[in-house]
């Protein structure tokens, strides 16, 4: 028999990449779609006719007890959240709900439906959790037993919904784990994030269509690998025996600056100032200067190990947009 997966934020970068994986390996999916008009729902239908799409909401606990009922899963990815950090300073109260407490409510869906001893639970949780402050290991990276310092209302929301997680393990007997997982792009990443805002915009600025691209703090560097290979680390995790944490990142940091560089030379830029202007509209009220993950627990238990470097995944974002650029346009 097939095995069921339930995955909430289905729409999303994550989503798509999980759905593909998980097809591949021969599951049948339900997606928890929100909204009575989401226009993504046209764009799952058409590239991944094979998910079932359930409707649905984070803050709706009926809902999520309905797609329980209907989806019957041997696995949950809890993917959805408000997942801009810039975002969630200007929402804080409502990322608090659906990034936190959307997460109680998810695992209360599987509780009520009787899942806690059948089904499989992972929590989307995020390097965002440890701020970048406390950076006490230099060289090392941040690792599961790292502090934890949120520096955003994402962050703060996204730490209740990691121990949310660990609470229902241990209160409940849950097979119930988090992917504490560093930034991960693609093709697929939202033109919200910053690779991906400068991917298509070295696309469009090379085929003419755009003079200059609008950028806040360059200096921030990142613990950045490829969506692709993440997804795989999730289904990982909920292979295991026994539930738990683990981190998922490459062990190599970069800045904007340093994705600029490559980004631009893809189309034969070797000075990207002049295409670059700095708004203040783009910086945050706190910042996360530095991120990087040390993976070894999951390279050890796991197995997991990233497979496309931090030049690939330049180039395969800036080749996607150029493509996509020269046969139309995404703005
Ligand atoms: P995206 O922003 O691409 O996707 C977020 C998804 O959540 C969308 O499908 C969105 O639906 C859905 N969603 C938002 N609010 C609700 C709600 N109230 N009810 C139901 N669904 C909702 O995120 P990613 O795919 O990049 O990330 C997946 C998860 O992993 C997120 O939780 C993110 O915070 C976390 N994460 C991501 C990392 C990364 O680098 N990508 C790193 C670490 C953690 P809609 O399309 O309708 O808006
Ligand atoms: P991040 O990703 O905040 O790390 O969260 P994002 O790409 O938004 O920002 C990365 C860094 O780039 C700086 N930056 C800009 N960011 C955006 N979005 N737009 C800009 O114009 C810009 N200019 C500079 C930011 O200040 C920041 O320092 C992502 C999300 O996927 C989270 O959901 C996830 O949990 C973390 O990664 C790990």
């Amino acid at each position: 028999m097939a095995k069921r997966v339930l995955i909430t934020g289905i729409t999303g970068q994550d989503g798509y990449h999980l759905a593909e994986l998980l097809h591949e390996k021969g599951y049948e999916i339900y997606g928890l779609i929100r909204g009575q008009h989401n226009p993504k729902r046209l764009r799952v239908a058409t590239e991944q006719p094979y998910i079932k799409l359930i409707e649905g909401d984070l803050l709706d606990l009926s809902s999520l007890t309905h797609a329980m009922t209907v989806a019957q899963p041997d696995e949950v990815y809890n993917l959805a959240a408000i997942s801009h950090v810039g975002y969630s300073f200007k929402t804080p109260q409502l990322t608090a709900d659906i990034t936190g407490k959307g997460v109680l409510n998810m695992l209360e869906a599987v509780r009520q439906t009787g899942g806690t001893k059948t089904v499989r639970f992972y929590q989307a949780s995020t390097s965002e959790m440890f701020g970048g402050l406390d950076y006490n290991r230099p060289g090392k990276g941040y690792d599961e037993q790292a502090l934890f310092h949120p520096r955003s209302p994402y962050g703060v929301a996204k730490l209740y919904g990691h121990w949310i997680t660990k609470n229902y393990r241990e209160s409940y007997g849950m097979h119930a784990s988090s992917g504490i997982l560093f930034n991960h792009e693609g093709e697929r990443r939202g033109l919200e994030f910053v690779t991906r805002k400068i991917s298509n915009a070295v696309a469009r600025i090379h085929l003419g269509k755009q003079k200059y691209v609008e950028l806040g703090n360059l200096d921030a560097k990142r613990d950045w690998g490829y969506a692709g290979d993440y997804v795989q680390g999730m289904w990982l995790m909920l292979q295991q025996a026994e539930p738990d944490d683990y981190v998922l990142a490459t062990g190599e940091t970069h800045s904007i600056q340093e994705f600029l560089d490559l980004a631009f030379k893809e189309v034969g830029i070797d000075d990207w100032q002049p295409y670059v202007k700095q708004n203040a509209e783009f910086m945050r009220p706190a910042e996360v200067d530095i991120l990087l993950g040390n993976p070894a627990k999951a390279e050890k238990v796991l197995g997991w190990k990233r497979q496309v470097d931090f030049p690939g995944l330049v180039k395969l974002m800036v080749e996607y947009d150029l493509g996509l650029e020269s046969a139309g346009s995404l703005k």
